[in-house]
Order: C-alpha cells, then sequence, then structure tokens
C-alpha cells in the first residue's frame, strides 16, 4: 500500500468495480483520475476525483502509473491501447487485489454454471462452520474484502477479469466448461479460452471435468481432482442418480434442490473443491442439501391451471440453454413451449436447432437476434416483445404443458438486465393468467 501512495492512477469504468477500486485506492493515498468510455454515464455522487467521459484529451496519460481497467472496458479498446504504449500499467480490479491477498482463495470460471458453484461451495464452507465469502463477478467487487477476516474468499471470476489478472495465487480452481459466449469481445474461442486458462497460473489444485480438456489446465498444477457424470471410480462420478466419490455413492440427488445433469456437474465440483479446503465428504454432501438455488436459473416460478413457467432468464447464452433443454426436455409431460431471443452476441446460433427438434415444440423469439433464432425451426414465431410472447404461450398451452424462458441471449438490448428481463416475465404471466 506504501507503493500505491505515491502512484498516479486511472480508474476506469464507474460500475460496482470502478468505485470500489476509488474507494479502496483513495484509503491509500493514490492520486486518482476516473475514465468512463461513455459520454453519457452517470457519475455517481461518492465520486469527489476528477471525472472525464468519453474522448481523452492529448497527454492524458501523461505521469500516469497504473490503469485499472472494469471488466466491462476492453483491453483493446484504442485508449486502452495508448496508455500502454504510454508505458501505463494496465490491470483489472482482481490483479490489484491478487498484489495484497493474504487470504486463501478458491476460483471458479466456466461459460455457465459460475455463480451456481461459487455460492454452493461458499454455503458448503459456512455450513460446516467455516467463515467463507463469495466475491469477484457474483456480485461484490474482490476490493472490499480487503481488511476483512474470512478463512476462505470464493472468487467467481470472468473471463474479463481474468483477461487482465496476471497473479492471483488460488489454493484451488475450476474451468467449469468452455462454451461459446463472449465472442463479440474476445473475438476467437481461443482467445476467450486462453482467457480462462489463466485462473491456473498460480494454482495448487485443479478441478476438472473429466475428458472435456479445454477445462484441464494448459500449464502445469501440483494436484488435480476430476469429475464427470458418468460412472468412474476415480474422484466424482455420477451412478443411479447418486454422485460418487472413488467408486461409493454420497449424494443422492433426489435430496438436493438443484436439477438437471448440468447441476450433477455443478455439485461435483464444488465437491472437490470443499474437499480441498478440508472438508470431509460426507459433511461437503450434507450441505448440498439445504443449498437454494439462485433465482432465474431454471426455476419454476408459476403454476397456473397445470401449465409449468420457468424461469432461466440467466441463460445468456447458449450452452446455458441446452443445459435447461436437456434437463427439463427429457423430463416433460406435455408441449414445451420456449421463448428465447435477445443480444446473441456473436455467437453461433445454429446449435440450437437439434436440441429444438428434439425437445421443443412451440419455439417464440423476440429481440435482436429473435429472427435469426426463429428461422432455425419451420413454424416459430418471432414477436416484438417479451409480453406479447407470454400471451401467445397461455393461449397455446394446456395443462401438462411447460413454458420456459431460456433466451440463450443476453437481454441488454430489451432489459436493464437478466433480473428485470425475469421481472416482464412474471409481471406478464400474472397479468395474463389473470384475465
Ligand atoms: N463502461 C465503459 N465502457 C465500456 C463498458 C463499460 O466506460 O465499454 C463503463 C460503464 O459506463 C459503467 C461501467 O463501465 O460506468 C460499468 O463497468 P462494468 O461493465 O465493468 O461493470 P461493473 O458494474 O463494474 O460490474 C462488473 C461485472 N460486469 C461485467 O463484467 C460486465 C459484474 O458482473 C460483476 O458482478 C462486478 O463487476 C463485480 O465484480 C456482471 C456481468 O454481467 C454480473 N458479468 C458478465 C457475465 O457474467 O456474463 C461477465
Ligand atoms: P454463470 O454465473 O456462469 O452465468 P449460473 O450458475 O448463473 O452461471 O447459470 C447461468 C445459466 O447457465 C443458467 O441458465 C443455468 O441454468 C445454466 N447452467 C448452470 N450450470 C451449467 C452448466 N454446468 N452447464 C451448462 N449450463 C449451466
Amino acid at each position: 500500500n506504501e507503493l500505491l501512495a505515491s502512484q498516479q492512477v486511472v480508474v476506469a469504468g464507474l460500475g460496482l468495480t470502478g468505485q470500489s477500486v476509488v474507494r479502496f485506492l483513495s484509503a491509500t493515498g493514490a492520486t486518482v483520475k476516473v475514465w468512463d468510455t461513455r459520454t453519457n454515464a452517470v457519475v455517481p455522487e461518492s465520486i469527489t476525483q476528477p471525472v472525464t467521459l468519453g474522448e481523452l484529451p492529448p497527454g492524458y496519460w501523461e505521469g500516469v502509473d497504473t490503469l485499472v481497467l472494469s471488466p466491462g472496458i476492453s483491453p483493446s479498446h484504442a485508449s486502452v491501447k495508448s496508455a500502454k504504449l504510454a508505458d501505463v500499467e494496465v490491470m483489472g480490479d482482481v490483479e490489484l487485489f491478487a498484489r495484497l491477498q493474504r487470504i486463501p482463495a478458491f476460483g471458479i470460471t466456466g461459460s455457465n454454471g459460475k455463480t451456481t458453484v461459487t455460492l454452493l461451495l461458499t454455503h458448503i464452507l459456512n455450513q460446516a462452520g467455516l467463515k467463507a465469502c463469495a466475491a469477484g463477478n457474483v456480485g461484490r467487487p474482490v476490493l472490499e474484502t480487503v481488511g476483512e477476516e474470512w478463512d476462505f474468499l470464493i472468487l467467481e471470476l470472468s473471463s474479463f477479469q481474468l483477461e487482465t489478472t496476471s497473479s492471483l495465487n488460488l489454493l484451488g480452481a475450476t474451468i467449469l466448461n468452455v462454451t461459446d459466449d463472449h465472442l463479440d469481445r474476445h473475438g476467437t474461442m481461443a482467445e476467450y479460452a486462453a482467457a480462462k486458462q489463466r485462473i491456473f497460473a498460480h494454482c495448487e489444485h485443479a478441478v476438472v471435468w473429466q475428458g472435456h480438456e479445454e477445462t484441464y489446465p494448459a500449464t502445469k498444477v501440483a494436484k488435480q481432482t476430476a469429475f464427470q457424470a458418468q460412472p468412474t471410480a476415480k474422484d466424482f462420478g455420477f451412478t443411479d442418480n447418486y454422485i460418487t466419490w472413488q467408486g461409493k455413492p454420497v449424494l443422492d440427488m433426489a435430496s438436493v434442490k438443484l436439477v438437471g445433469s448440468h447441476n450433477v456437474l455443478n455439485i461435483q465440483a464444488a465437491l472437490s473443491l470443499a474437499l480441498v479446503a478440508g472438508l470431509k465428504i460426507d459433511t461437503a454432501c450434507e450441505a448440498v442439501k439445504s443449498f437454494e438455488p439462485a433465482p432465474h436459473r431454471c426455476v419454476e416460478i408459476a403454476n397456473t391451471n397445470g401449465v409449468r413457467w420457468i424461469d432461466d432468464s440467466k441463460a445468456t447464452n447458449v450452452g446455458a440453454t441446452l443445459a435447461a433443454l436437456e434437463g427439463l426436455g427429457g423430463t416433460k409431460t406435455g408441449k414445451l413451449i420456449l421463448i428465447a431471443g435477445g443480444d446473441g452476441k456473436g455467437a453461433d446460433l445454429t446449435a440450437l436447432k437439434a436440441p429444438f427438434n428434439r425437445y421443443v415444440d412451440l419455439v417464440i423469439t423476440i429481440g435482436k437476434d429473435g429472427k435469426a433464432i426463429s428461422e432455425l425451426v419451420p413454424g416459430s414465431q418471432y414477436l416484438p416483445d417479451l409480453p406479447s410472447a407470454v400471451k401467445l404461450a397461455a393461449q397455446q398451452a394446456e395443462p401438462g404443458d411447460m413454458v420456459l424462458l431460456s433466451p440463450a441471449c443476453a437481454s441488454i438490448d430489451m432489459f436493464d438486465n437478466y433480473a428485470h428481463r425475469a421481472k416482464v416475465f412474471a409481471d406478464a404471466i400474472t397479468e395474463v393468467t389473470a384475465k
């Protein structure tokens, strides 16, 4: 921190991350300036430092030592490139945190399942009497934990955060899966996967998905645990609806609230990390039973005249929607009506075609890439907004049917965020079913 006191630092981004960085740096005595690329960004009252919005004036980087970038801003932004040319060190908030870190931490990344595994591992450790705190992409910026006393920090790390992180020490880490997401930012799958690989750079114990090499560490990691949703005597496996540890059944999936085969994998990953923290397998499994799934992740929110309405608004990419269709499609008793669409973030949406044909009886689409999705299967309906989609679904649904909102797309083209999209969905259900 003494080193920081003499530094000139630019904080880029006025969101949760930027505000946490400004708070943290101000306390160290560093000289801070703030920059947001959006000319219409709202400056929070707590920011008393000089703020520049939009284009930077000439000479802005003169005398600046460090640029702390929020995850939403790309390191390939022209002004970030000019900072690098002016010898400014560029890092993210997680890297700043890593250089001061004292508390042992676990890291969780992946295209899908990060929040579920982060919250589940935190719950398991807390149930076992340890003090664990979840931070990072899950919503609480990592720097907010500095100075707090915890036994373990459980860090959800996005590819955006990992891209600007190089010295984070982790007791254990996992890349849950790598499927198409954020290609509008990372350009190629190879670059997206490489950002995720940075989680293993200084990691003692890797947790890997058996048979999925993109989740294996590319560099040497001392210890490994493997998980898979198949029978095996090695580490974590799955037989007859039981999660197994070293070939022995340890957890009945019927006793937990998380559903679907993707959640078998999520639970196995969390259990693997809990063992790295020193827990006994029985203690860890017992704790999973009292875990409440986070909202907007394949959760039934209404049952009207025998029609089940499922909110999976957090499915912001193709992989998440595939998991929902495979998890729910196999158990359906009547028709499955899917509402999808939004901002596809440059992803290849054609992977949805086969599961649509297999599981979905009616596809209703909305949003920027809704039209492209509706063209994947004949008979789909492209509508102007979510309430009209809900209305059509209600007209078509009969007792025993299921209506699933699992967009496979980001929400930003039509909503504030995925929680807002879920609220519009829930309100529209109330509206149409009240009549
Ligand atoms: N901004 C710019 N230029 C840009 C983009 C953003 O100036 O090109 C500015 C905005 O005007 C705004 C600020 O940056 O003032 C917002 O910063 P941000 O987009 O980095 O978001 P934060 O509020 O700092 O929240 C971030 C994560 N958001 C993103 O990575 C986009 C949050 O994850 C995270 O919880 C938080 O840090 C704390 O660590 C959210 C997320 O959507 C949940 N993550 C993505 C995902 O999960 O898919 C990666
Ligand atoms: P993330 O934090 O990575 O976005 P979440 O746990 O919030 O992950 O889940 C996001 C979406 O992905 C939800 O729709 C959820 O049902 C789905 N999902 C969760 N875990 C997995 C997984 N292991 N594989 C595929 N999809 C998943």
